[in-house]
């Protein structure tokens, strides 16, 4: 290996973890192949039907592992502050202490890989390095799907010791030695006693969105927990946007949008479907990347009817986690096409019927999949400048309150209506249904800082830029009086990105109103649906007092960061609370 520094650290981790020998992967067919071959040997992966399923694969996690653990996530800056109050804390001192002596001899019997990725389109100025050595070749076969690893990765680090490092051990999987520890001024990684996805994957969250936004709060750009999507008009003319919502609210369902038969000569392209890369170009504009190559997606709910581009995309070189097997060795989760199989097995390997009282697949279930074979995957999916942004939507799931679509007035007020973004839960989240939680730009797990500071960033970057996109805030869920979707949302959500593409290109006027610009008298086209004149009236109706109980919610959210949160956010808060009393 060429890279000295690389080097000094993959035998420092060795001395430390004393594996039983060291692999440097290099990303080729061949390796793959033989990764796959020993852990079909050893029942890490069962291998599903060949003919329906080419080249898929199912993992069971350990029952204990099977999500990201926010409470066992932390960010180890040196001064509590700068991980603010929507982080947990430990002190580097401590988490030396604490987890980096969990490390000691964590890999004896076992084997070490040394897995270099880049996170971004090779050739890209915004795409960055990252090296994560781990004890698990099921983390190593995901992460050669979910970025670009390799020689590719080594070939961009060259010399440089310009790289992100991320240090895994499935130690015990015990929870109580489990840790994920984030060094934002080492850009540094440490996770042990999980093997499980977001907690495993180092590029993804943790280094993507955690270590990521740091480095673009000092480097000034935004590292952001978006999709990013093209919107193609029957001319032809692509308008990209970017949009951020909380789990549970069809993120991904979104981004590969499949166009009713009714909004003929329109398509949706996927570039990104988790995380987006924005730098200002020469040019003025925002310009996104995805700095991922794959999807790492909830499997429960997807369906011919919800995402068909998901389900095709899957449909080979796949690897699935606790998903539960059908008898011809396919996959199946609940919410899968056709009718629910009489007997099936299920995530954790046991036998199970309809009668069964828990469901055949982890609700947290994923299929983890190479993104190039989405039938809607952008042309520009590895444009190495990335896509130009018209449009940032911020996005929540509420019953009530929140209208279908409303525009920011400019920067700072979509910076404010990003920051004050809520979603109500839903069973398969938490098993409580309609508690509100906030979470600001849909970062609240992921920034991996001060989020009164991250918040500035946004104001500060954003000023004085007529490039910049303009802001909007989507609510697919809102209900009528009788508990009834008053939006058909799925592929009908494309009428609302219509109008935003509109609002972008200048050909929709819009009206004001004490929230933000909502579309004007006949701008949302809601031709053929079943939606009424009432219930139109419905979802972009402004009750005053609730709006005015939001205000105070807000309000404490945002003295809740102290003397970070910028003044600018407060009293445009404030004035929300003016226009509703007025
Ligand atoms: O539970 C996990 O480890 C996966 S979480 C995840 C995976 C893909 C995309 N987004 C997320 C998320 O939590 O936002
Ligand atoms: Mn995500």
């Amino acid at each position: 290996m060429k890279n000295r520094n690389l080097s000094a650290w993959v035998d420092e981790v060795a001395q430390q973890t004393r594996p039983d020998r060291v692999v440097f992967c290099d990303g080729s067919e061949e390796e793959n192949r033989t990764l796959i071959q020993g852990m079909l040997g050893d029942g890490t992966l069962i291998a599903l039907n060949g003919e329906r399923y080419p080249n898929c694969y199912l993992h069971r996690s350990d029952p204990t592992d099977v999500a990201r653990t926010e409470h066992l996530t932390f960010i180890c800056s040196r001064d509590k502050e700068d991980a603010g109050p929507t982080n947990n804390w430990m002190s580097p001192d401590e988490a030396t202490r604490k987890v980096g002596r969990l490390f000691d001899g964590a890999m004896k019997g076992r084997t070490m890989y040394v897995v270099p990725y880049l996170m971004g389109p090779v050739g890209s100025p915004s795409a960055k390095v990252g090296v994560e050595i781990t004890d698990s070749p099921y983390v190593v076969a995901s992460m050669r799907i979910m970025t670009r690893m390799g020689k590719v990765a080594l070939d961009a680090l060259g010399g440089s010791d310009d790289y992100c490092r991320g240090l895994h051990s499935l130690g015990d999987l015990s929870p109580e030695r489990r840790f994920v520890c984030h060094f934002p001024a080492e850009r540094l990684i440490w996770s042990i006693g999980s093997g499980y996805g977001g907690n495993a994957l180092l590029g993804k969250k943790c280094f993507a969105l955690r270590i990521a936004s740091t480095m673009a709060r000092d480097e000034g750009w935004f590292a952001e927990h978006m999709l990013i999507l093209g919107l193609e008009d029957p001319e032809g003319r692509v308008t990209y946007v970017c949009a951020a919502f909380p789990s549970a609210c069809g993120k991904t369902n979104l981004a590969m949008l499949v166009p009713p038969a009714s909004q003929k000569g329109w398509k949706v392209w996927t570039v990104g479907d988790d995380i987006a890369w924005l730098r200002i170009g020469p040019d003025g504009r925002l310009w996104a990347i995805n700095p991922e190559a794959g999807f790492f997606g909830v499997a429960p709910g997807t369906s011919s009817r919800t995402n068909p581009n998901a389900l095709a995309t899957l449909s080979r070189s796949s690897i699935f986690t606790n998903v539960a097997l059908t008898p011809e060795g396919t996959p199946w989760w609940e919410g899968f096409d056709g009718p629910v199989p009489p007997a099936l097995t299920d995530w954790r390997g046991n036998r199970w019927t309809p009668d069964s009282k828990e469901p055949a697949a982890h609700p947290n279930s994923r299929f983890t999949s190479p993104a190039r074979q989405c039938p809607s995957i952008s042309p520009e999916f590895d444009a190495p400048g990335g896509v130009p942004i018209s449009a940032i939507i911020f996005g929540g799931r509420r019953a009530r309150l929140a209208p279908l679509v409303y525009e920011a007035r400019d920067w700072t007020h979509g910076v404010y209506l990003g920051a004050t973004m809520a979603s109500e839960t839903t069973a398969a989240a938490t098993g409580k249904v309609g508690v509100v939680r906030r979470d600001p730009m849909a970062m609240r797990p992921f920034c991996g800082y001060n989020m009164g500071d991250y918040f500035r960033h946004w104001i500060e970057l954003g000023a004085n830029r007529p490039a910049f996109p303009k802001i909007f805030h989507v609510n697919w869920f809102r209900q009528g009086e009788s508990g009834k979707f008053l939006w058909p949302g799925f592929g009908e959500n494309l009428r609302v990105l219509r109008w935003i593409a509109a609002r972008v290109r200048g050909a929709a006027e819009g009206r004001e109103t004490p929230l933000g610009i909502m579309p004007a008298d006949g701008e949302l086209d809601t031709s053929g649906l079943d939606v009424n004149d009432e219930a139109l009236r419905e979802l972009f109706a402004i009750d005053r007092e609730p709006w005015l109980e939001e205000a105070r919610d807000r309000a404490a959210f945002l003295e809740s960061f102290g003397a970070r949160m910028p003044e600018a956010l407060l009293r445009l808060n404030q004035d929300l609370a003016a226009r509703m009393r007025a």
